[in-house]
């Protein structure tokens, strides 16, 4: 009976709030006609796929002229979304430029919600630039800005905006778990609980603003806030288990940063070039050869690793080398782990004591080729991990890159992550805070109760870019290629 009583309270409640003509948080940006406001959109197109030359080349426009373009080079229409063999023409000069695959996506249903055309030319760059040429003559079509087909699909409410950082996201991929994240992410899994919870939380404030516009009538139940604030309660825990993946999530887009690090001539180069298996660094008898902090991006397993190697650190007169060490402290201190690397000829003593505080450190005895037989105990040592390895000979290196891959396993979890960038983060965060605040204020103060409820859903809005996001677009199309 209750529950009947507060389903027509929220039916209501509802209803309330769509006929308000203030304008609400809950705005949508769906269906939004184009980019240029009232005016028709322009066609764009652009080359969708990699440099030239290749075997194919893809060119790609999306707009309401895009079909009369098609017509103009090919005569005609492909039927929707089936390749069929063109000759491309040039529309002025009437040469045939190339034999191509067209294809048609008649908007609403393509990819930008556009009416869109593809054409796979061959790779040259000849035939690449005259076909470029061609459409640019052609009147309301203009070369795309890069990201602009993607932003065109979500500014027609085809794609959420977790959902284009997804896109991104696995175009830049580099490793497995990279692309698994951001498959995931792509296919909307984000975005989708993300509008769940946004759904969730309207509900629970149309209860708090039907308790607020009916509480002088009687049918209304006294206790709304009570069912609201429960909603809410559940909702947070569901938010708090996604934020406490968030530092796996946005550490798989950036990697595992491992420093090598130690005294002069331990063999720090040697490892890193072993370990990325080509000269990355150059390698000499001197000690205090490298200077710089020298970076290689590895795939260890599926996962991305920034090996880092550094300036051997000791004490100089030289300004250079000073910057050097410098360096080579700081950006130990930064990374996920250090190994630390010293020559196992040395006894163990303050040049085999890491002075890097703060990542995990393990000791890495190089040089194992050059000891005597049966002189490698180290027993004494008190450091997590060991290792006794030669960086040249190779001895000891399946055991040293296995424990890292442990390493990277444990660090980021076999479970992609919900969340991947600091900006889904913030967006959490910031919700999860109102709800908290929600909570707090005594169930009386429904009007403050409502406005942090308003706030959170607003919050949740402008993660999947439903509320006004405008000043965020531009930074996530930016990292898109022309094309995309
Ligand atoms: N025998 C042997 N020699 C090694 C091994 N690792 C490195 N070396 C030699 O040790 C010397 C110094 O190697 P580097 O890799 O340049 O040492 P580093 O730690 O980078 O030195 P700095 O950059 O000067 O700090 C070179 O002559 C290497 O060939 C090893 O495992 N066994
Ligand atoms: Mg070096």
């Amino acid at each position: 009976m209750l529950a009947n009583v507060q389903d027509n309270a929220l039916q209501s409640g509802l209803r309330k709030l769509l006929q308000r003509r203030v304008p609400s948080p809950f705005t949508c940006r769906d269906g939004l006609a184009s980019t240029d406001g009232m005016l028709p959109a322009s066609t764009i197109f652009a080359l969708s796929s990699g440099r030239p030359p290749a075997a194919i080349a893809v060119i790609r426009l999306s707009g309401p002229r895009a079909g009369d373009a098609m017509v103009a080079l090919t005569g005609r229409l492909p039927e929707p979304r089936k390749a069929r063999l063109a000759r491309v023409r040039d529309p002025q000069s009437g040469e045939t430029i190339d034999e191509a695959l067209g294809l048609w996506f008649p908007g609403p249903n393509s990819e930008t919600g556009e009416d869109m055309a593809e054409l796979q030319l061959h790779g040259g760059r000849a035939i690449i630039a005259a076909v470029q040429a061609a459409l640019g003559r052609i009147e309301g079509l203009r070369p795309a800005e890069p990201g602009e087909f993607t932003r065109r699909a979500f500014e027609n409410g085809r794609m959420d905006l977790t959902a284009v950082e997804g896109l991104a996201d696995l175009i830049g991929a580099e490793t497995e778990a990279q692309r698994r994240q951001a498959f995931r992410q792509m296919k909307g899994l984000l975005g989708d609980k993300a509008e769940s919870w946004r759904g969730r939380l309207i509900q629970a404030l149309a209860l708090v603003e039907a308790r607020i516009d009916f509480s002088d009538e009687a049918d209304v139940p006294e206790d709304l806030v009570g069912p609201a604030l429960e909603i809410v309660r559940g909702l947070a825990a569901e938010i708090d288990e996604a934020l406490a993946g968030a530092a796996r999530g946005e550490r798989l887009r950036d990697g595992l940063v491992v420093a090598i690090a130690g005294p002069p001539n331990a063999g720090k180069s040697t490892l890193l070039n072993r370990i990325a298996r080509r000269e990355a660094a150059i390698v000499s008898p001197v000690p205090g050869t490298t200077r710089d902090v020298i970076e290689v991006h590895l795939d260890l397993d599926g996962y991305p690793v920034t090996l880092l190697d550094t300036a051997g650190v000791r004490d100089s007169d030289d300004p250079v080398e000073q910057e050097g060490v410098r360096r080579a402290r700081e950006r130990a201190a930064e990374a996920d782990l250090v190994l630390w690397v010293t020559d196992a000829r040395e006894p163990v003593d303050s040049t085999s004591t890491p002075p890097i505080s703060g990542p995990p450190t393990w000791l890495v005895r190089n040089k194992v080729d050059l000891l005597p037989a049966n002189v490698a105990n180290e027993n004494e040592y008190e450091l997590s991990l060991i290792f006794l390895i030669s960086a040249v000979g190779g001895q000891g290196m399946n055991e040293l890159l296995s424990e890292v891959s442990k390493y990277a396993t444990a660090t980021f979890g076999r479970e992609p992550s919900l969340i991947s960038r600091s900006r889904h983060r913030h967006a959490l965060t910031a919700a999860r805070q109102a709800m908290n605040n929600a909570r707090q204020h005594d169930a009386r103060h429904e009007e403050l109760i409502a406005q942090e409820l308003r706030l959170a859903a607003q919050t949740l809005g402008r993660l999947t870019g439903r509320v006004d996001v405008e000043d965020i677009l531009d930074v996530i199309f930016r990292d898109f290629c022309i094309g995309k």
